[in-house]
């Protein structure tokens, strides 16, 4: 089982889609471990986009990122990180093939109504900079073989 982050962006949020969204995801099979809303601020934010802060949308982004809460979730599931990004879409929502989550909610290439890891290795740093331990959880999975008969 693998675990990946996801932040449902203050767009989202403003939207009302918080529901829906998490909706997708659940219905995907994926099981939700963590679950909180957030305030962020430029210390997280300066983090978890440092791969961007050149770019000149940054400050942009930061100031989005910070208008509103975001939900912090946690998921898990088979092959988790992989799955959610596929069902996430492209990073631009005009570009994001329907059926995804940015394909189906969003026009912009900034607005995108959702963060996810794009690595085990980037979901393992991610999910401890958004969760303290104790915010994740263990629990009985009793739909398992369900979900996952072999391949
Ligand atoms: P990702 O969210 O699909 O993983 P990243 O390249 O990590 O994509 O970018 C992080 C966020 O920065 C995007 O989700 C989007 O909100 C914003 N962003 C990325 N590229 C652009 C761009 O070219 N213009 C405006 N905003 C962008």
């Amino acid at each position: 089982m693998e675990k990946t982050l996801i932040l449902l962006k203050p767009c989202t949020v403003q939207r009302r889609l918080i529901g829906e969204v998490i909706n997708r995801i659940e219905r995907k099979g994926l099981r939700i471990v963590g679950l909180k809303m957030m305030q962020l601020d430029d210390a997280i934010l300066n983090e978890h986009y440092a791969h961007l802060t050149e770019r000149p949308f940054f400050p942009w982004l930061v100031s989005s990122m910070k208008s509103a809460p975001v939900v912090a979730m946690c998921v898990e599931g088979n092959s988790a990180v992989t799955v959610v990004r596929n069902i996430v879409g492209a990073t631009n929502g005009r570009k994001a093939a329907p059926g995804t989550i940015r394909g189906d909610y969003s026009m912009s290439g900034q607005e995108n109504i959702i963060h996810a890891s794009d690595s085990i290795e980037s979901a393992e740093i991610e999910m401890k900079r958004f969760f303290r331990e104790g915010e994740i959880f263990e629990y009985p999975d009793p739909l398992h073989d369900f979900m996952y008969a072999p391949d």
